[in-house]
């Protein structure tokens, strides 16, 4: 598998990804391994494995505070395998997102307040976990990258370049290029 960071305009971003079947597969721990030193040089929250090119149902999940959620739970990358969302609350909220696949962009996105997954461990040990607020944002943002989608198809109440993004909402001035 060759690994780059797969842009909007790419065919596997719109696709359905495929479930592990394999968890013994050494692609699928090589696969993991790239996702999670994406993560952490992209500063990104989280990563879904079509974004570097897998059509494989794998996401990471790595909350921590920021400037927009300092609430936010500090958490070690999650990595979840085949996740199922098993509920999502009516109660829905509006919160910024970004992706590492839609170049300065934010989205003013709405999404369920609390979800509960299920999902599989690399190992293939069957889990269960409930999160509200940042943690089921970042789910919701990923999960979607399973299912071919991208938060601009979530009808963003607000979309703002980044430069904008910093200056309006972080209230932070514009750099110099
Ligand atoms: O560095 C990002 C970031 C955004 C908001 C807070 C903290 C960090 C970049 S965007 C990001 O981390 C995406 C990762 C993606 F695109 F690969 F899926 C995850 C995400 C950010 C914000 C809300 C929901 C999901
Ligand atoms: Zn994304």
């Amino acid at each position: 598998m060759t690994f780059s960071l797969r842009q909007i305009g790419d065919p596997i971003l719109t696709q359905v990804a495929e479930p592990v079947t394999e968890f013994r597969d050494p692609g699928l721990q090589h696969l993991i391994e790239i996702m999670l030193s994406t993560l952490k040089t992209s500063s990104g929250v989280g990563l879904a494995a079509p974004q570097v090119g897998s059509s494989l149902q794998v996401i990471l999940v790595a909350s921590r505070p920021t400037l927009r959620y300092p609430e936010a739970p500090q958490m070690e990358p999650l990595v979840m395998i085949n996740p199922r969302p098993l509920a999502a609350s009516p109660e829905q909220v509006l919160g910024w997102e970004g992706c590492l696949s839609v170049p300065d962009q934010r989205g003013l996105v709405a999404r369920s307040r609390e979800v509960e997954v299920e999902y599989y461990t690399p190992q293939g040990s069957r889990q269960r976990v409930a999160w509200q607020d940042f943690p089921a944002r970042i789910f919701q943002h990923e999960y979607d990258h399973l299912i071919g989608q991208v938060f601009l198809q979530r009808h963003p109440q607000q979309l703002l370049s980044e430069a904008e993004y910093q200056a309006q909402i972080l209230g932070q001035p514009a750099t110099a290029a």
